[in-house]
């Protein structure tokens, strides 16, 4: 009787993946959690995250790294929290309603990166929770999310015990030290990030010339090329973050990393072919999509 109740609120196949997954829990609903930035119009950082869950039917946690003043015009103040403050948020949440999968996102300075792989890591190596990281370092308008010395250490506490990594192409140039013009220098920058720790890469590649094509390294050493036209929009704001929130959603109901992210690059055009043109600056997308 239960087991039908739950099978009409939920997709039932999520709710036994997520069992699946997780035995030790207590899982009724797949459960992700968001460590990140707050975006107050809605359209990225834990506000996206939350959204995407949501329209994923997972239930959403967020444990909030730092806060932004910004609108769809611009960031024009980032003040990050304490590691202390970050820590006891994701604490809390572990030792009570403890997700099915977790993702980082913005988290500003060196101090945050190392509390969170702190508070992270019994989790994931104990239990195997997924960790998708995506590597936040600025803004869309260029505003830095992320300090320069932090960079080493999410390459040395945070990338070991990551899932998946989700850099974009400015993102990854960053960290292998190398332009990424083509699908070929994508390919060594994958493998390149592969040998920093994370057992799978995601390299986001919008701003590839000709279609949205996006390089999935597997950690059985594939490589799958996830396609969609590209959309010229200027309504683009939060798209990163929207898309490693519904991997994440995925890898919390259980699904493969492989059908996370491609049911993810699905959202996320759609999301972004539909987007409501809220703002007068670059607006959020259609988290209903
Ligand atoms: O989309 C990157 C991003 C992540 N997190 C926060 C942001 C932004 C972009 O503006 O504000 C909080």
């Amino acid at each position: 009787m239960f087991l039908a109740v739950l099978a009409r609120q939920y997709p039932f196949s999520s709710v036994r993946r997520a069992r699946g997954r997780n035995a030790t829990l207590n899982t009724v609903i797949p459960i992700a959690l968001t460590i990140a930035g707050s975006d107050p119009s809605g359209g990225a950082g834990i506000q996206a995250d939350l959204k995407t869950f949501h329209r994923f039917q997972v239930y959403g946690e967020a444990a909030i790294s730092l806060i932004t003043v910004q609108n769809t015009r611009g960031v024009t103040r980032v003040e990050v929290l304490s590691p202390e403050l970050v820590r006891q948020q994701i604490e809390a949440v572990l030792q009570d309603i403890p997700p099915n999968a977790v993702k980082t996102g913005a988290l500003g300075n060196r101090a945050v990166v190392e509390a969170v792989a702190e508070a992270l890591t019994e989790s994931v190596r104990g239990r195997g929770l997924p960790l998708v990281v995506d590597p936040v370092m600025m803004s869309s308008q260029g505003e830095s999310l992320l300090d320069p010395d932090a960079k080493q250490a999410m390459i040395e506490r945070l990338l070991p015990i990551t899932f998946v990594f989700t850099p974009n192409l400015d993102e990854a140039t960053a960290l292998v030290g190398f332009p990424i013009k083509d699908l070929g220098l994508a390919k060594r920058a994958a493998k390149v990030l592969l040998e920093m720790g994370p057992r799978n890469i995601l390299i986001k590649g919008g701003h590839f010339p000709g279609d949205a094509i996006d390089l999935l390294l597997l950690e059985n050493g594939d490589f799958r090329l996830l396609t969609a036209e590209k959309i010229d929009s200027r309504h683009t704001h939060g798209t990163g973050c929207t898309y490693s929130a519904a991997i994440t959603a995925g890898l919390a109901s259980g699904a493969s990393l492989l059908d996370s992210a491609t049911a993810a690059k699905l959202f996320i055009t759609k999301a972004i072919s539909s987007a409501p043109g809220l703002g007068e600056g670059h607006g959020p997308l259609n988290h209903f999509a």
